[in-house]
């Protein structure tokens, strides 16, 4: 747009500009930007306080006398801040949920991108002596509406920003148990049933129980202990994650409160703590496998007719139901778990010399806990 005649009169001491409109603005949202980016603290405003103190010579410099170069030096005097510090104010930027901090960044963007062209087009006007536009006819040039885009783009930043973190604060409480367990179970939730719907968890050991529900409507993973309930949602087709605890060994009913009366229940063992082994295992670990080689079998386990049970307290692919096989099943190698009884084929119970190996390329971990029972009684705890 064309400069108009009066405007070019206007190039005393004391006319708006558009140009000088625009460097005005951006400093004054460069003195937002600080406030808000440090939380409106006085202490952080302080600190960066000085920044300010070029801008604010620049401007004052160009509102006495129109010189070309105070408008160039107005620009870069406020634009220069958030330029010096871009790599850790894009670093803000990529946390809209942390509002002060966003929004201060946000509209520091804005005083750069206000002024740095503004001082610039200033600069080369004033130089060639073309007339500048009024602070009024600017708007309703290109720059103009260049200047109000942007004013546009960071008010919907600043907008999202609020929205993020309204949502997080709202998932979020800040709070929460920093335990990191020991072991971890698997279930399922499918066709209304739990799988397994029986799984042992070691007594006073955080335990990591993951629920994974497969069925296309809500379930619960419900109990009590001590009088109290606790019970965890299972939103369709999604996994839950909780750390359990309990003090005591014994057997803990649990359910889903929709479907209980359809037999959605199961059973937490919590199995007696270590020491009270009642067969000796020696560690024969290679690099390649953990390996448990049965030294002591007391009776009545010794060479008798009771059905063992290896039992893993994660879930394992191998087993069926995951986290229970018998001996025998385990006894050929299958799936890298074997139960090997160095005499012979036929044997049922456990002998000195048989060897447990769990291969170590499979998806078992180090410190996983392993428990052999026959029938209901713990013979021996341990980890991977
Ligand atoms: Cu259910």
């Amino acid at each position: 747009m064309e400069a108009t005649q009066p405007e070019l009169a206007r190039t005393a001491r004391g006319s708006w500009t558009f140009n000088r409109l625009l460097l005005t603005m951006a400093f004054f949202d460069l003195v937002l930007a600080l406030l808000v980016s440090g939380g409106f603290s006085p202490a952080a405003f302080l600190l960066y306080g000085a920044f300010l103190i070029p801008g604010l010579v620049f401007l004052a410099l160009l509102t006495w006398r129109p010189n070309p170069w105070f408008y160039l030096a107005t620009g870069i005097a406020v634009g220069y801040l958030f330029i010096v510090f871009l790599p850790f104010i894009i670093g803000g930027l990529a946390n809209p949920t942390s509002p002060y901090e966003f929004s201060g960044y946000v509209l520091g963007l804005v005083a750069v991108f206000w002024a740095l062209p503004a001082g610039v087009l200033g600069f080369l006007q004033g130089r060639r002596g073309t007339a500048q536009l009024d602070a009024r006819s600017g708007w309703r040039t290109r720059q103009g509406l260049y200047a109000l885009g942007v004013a546009f783009v960071a008010i919907g930043a600043i907008l999202t920003s609020a929205i993020a973190y309204n949502h997080a604060a709202g998932t979020q409480t800040g709070g929460g148990f920093d335990f990191q367990p020991s072991a971890t179970v698997n279930v399922t939730a499918q066709n209304f049933v739990f799988n397994p719907a029986t799984f042992t968890v070691r007594v006073q050991t955080i335990t990591a129980i993951v629920v994974t529900n497969r069925d296309g409507v809500l379930h619960t993973f419900t109990y009590e202990l001590n009088g109290q309930t606790y019970s965890h949602d299972l939103l369709p087709g999604t996994t839950a994650k909780f750390l359990v605890f309990f003090d005591v060994a014994g057997s803990i009913l649990f359910w889903c409160i929709p479907h209980r009366s359809m037999g959605m229940t199961g059973t937490i063992t919590v199995s007696p703590p270590s020491g009270s082994q009642t067969i000796g295992v020696n560690r024969q670990d290679t690099s390649s496998n953990w390996v448990l080689q049965i030294s002591n079998v007391p009776a009545p386990h010794a060479l008798t007719q009771t059905t063992f049970l290896m039992r893993w307290s994660a879930n394992s692919t191998i087993v069926t139901p995951p986290g229970q096989a018998s001996l025998e099943t385990l006894k050929t190698a299958s799936g890298g778990v074997q139960f090997i009884p160095v005499s012979g084929q036929s044997q049922t119970g456990l002998r000195v010399n048989d060897v447990i190996v769990v291969s170590k390329s499979l998806s078992y971990t180090a410190g996983m806990p392993i428990t052999i029972i026959d029938g209901s009684s713990i013979l021996w705890q341990g980890n991977l």
